[in-house]
């Protein structure tokens, strides 16, 4: 490449007459051009980009219609044939600000996947965390580790990385879910390790068992078994029931009607879904909780550390992101980009509003980056 060839050079210094600048002359610009022709570039330049005094998000706020998602996905499920090489159905949520990469955000993967009565997504394994949520149907079974799992409206299905994986429709309608993993962080990170395995899982593993053999030993609250290890890295549990979930918002809430605290804040219960052995999040990487806000309560105000990618389980709303706001109902998923302010409130004409939430809080735990600010009245 010709070294003053500008336009094709990755990096391109001007020297501009501002106030923190040095002032431009002819000898700053030779020093500039000597910077460009040996990769180099002054942090004086930079350090507003470099530097912010608070995370300004490359990621857009956006809204995808669960309609049009699911009519999509259909199609796909007419058209595409879902087997090795492609592996699965899978259609990522692109922010429209990431470059058209398949990125929610630019740490988290969101996706809805489908499969056609009878299908068959092929065994693999990847270290990126994952977990699928269902937001109606069911006729699944996803199978980890050998281990058989149902997958039903209101289910949360974690996996942890590097558990071999497949999933098969056994019922007589196509069905639809979401898939949240890990993909952008473990990409930009330069992280990923991904193998195939079998390319058929065998007719035990084809059960369809109303329970898994995760629930069975994990699945008793406040009891855990002591034939296993507690600190496995992700949850041993392989499903969170829509029972018990809807049971631990309603009885919040019933809690506040009677006086008592229950809610995170008037009107708006929560729950995260955690590892039964350490009580922390369920994936490395991923948070995920469910929300309800009452007929006509709010959420509070606030923003923090972190992006994360909602779903309307129920209800209908408006939810507010930075400057945006949108009615919202079944199905809509919606992304809150880092440090950028979040308020959702439920209808008047609907019972309560539910959310599904996932996050990529516990990186930022970890490293303890994360900060959250709750708007005070
Ligand atoms: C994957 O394995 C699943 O197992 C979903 O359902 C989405 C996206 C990229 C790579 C692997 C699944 C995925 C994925």
């Amino acid at each position: 490449m010709n070294a003053s060839d500008h336009s094709t050079s990755p990096v391109r210094l001007k020297a501009t007459a501002s106030p923190n600048q040095p002032t431009p002359t002819p000898e700053l610009e030779q020093l500039y051009r000597g910077f460009e022709q040996e990769l180099l570039v002054p942090l004086w330049t930079e350090i507003g980009n470099l530097m912010p005094p608070h995370p300004r998000s490359q990621a857009t706020a956006h809204l995808w219609r669960w309609d049009r998602l699911k009519e999509l996905a259909a199609e796909a499920g007419r058209i595409v044939p879902v087997g090795r090489g492609g592996e699965r159905r899978a259609i990522a949520l692109a922010n429209p600000s990431l470059g058209g990469r398949p990125y929610a955000t630019p740490t988290l993967w969101a996706a809805i996947q489908y499969l056609m009565p009878g299908e068959n997504a092929p065994e693999h394994r990847h270290t990126q965390h994952a977990f699928r949520f269902v937001v109606e149907g069911e006729g699944v079974w996803t199978v980890v580790g050998g281990d058989s799992v149902r997958m039903s409206r209101g289910d949360f299905l974690p996996q942890a990385g590097w558990n071999w994986h497949a999933h098969h429709n056994a019922a007589t309608e196509p069905m639809a879910w979401i898939d949240g993993l890990d993909i952008p962080f473990a990409y930009n990170t330069e992280s990923q390790f991904f193998e195939h395995g079998r390319d058929a899982i065998n007719d035990a593993e084809r059960a369809t068992p109303e329970r898994s053999r995760s629930e069975r030993l994990w699945g008793h609250p406040g009891l855990r078994p002591l034939s296993q290890p507690i600190d496995t890295p992700g949850t041993p549990l392989l499903a969170y029931r829509w029972v018990d979930t809807d049971r631990a918002l309603t009885d919040q809430l019933e809690l506040e009607d009677e006086g008592h605290v229950g809610v995170l804040s008037p009107g708006h219960a929560a729950v995260r879904f955690t590892h039964p052995g350490t009580g922390r999040d369920v994936l490395p990487t991923i948070r995920c909780e469910m929300h309800r806000i009452r007929r006509g309560g709010s959420s509070q105000r606030w923003r923090e550390v972190g992006s994360s990618v909602y779903q309307v389980f129920d209800g209908t709303g408006t939810v507010r992101v930075g400057q945006q706001e949108w009615r919202v109902q079944r199905g809509d998923m919606f992304v809150v980009p880092s440090w950028v302010n979040f308020q959702a409130s439920c209808d008047a004409e609907t019972v309560s509003l539910d959310l599904f939430r996932f996050s990529d809080a516990p990186i930022f735990e970890a490293l303890h980056q994360h900060r959250i600010e709750v708007e005070t009245n």
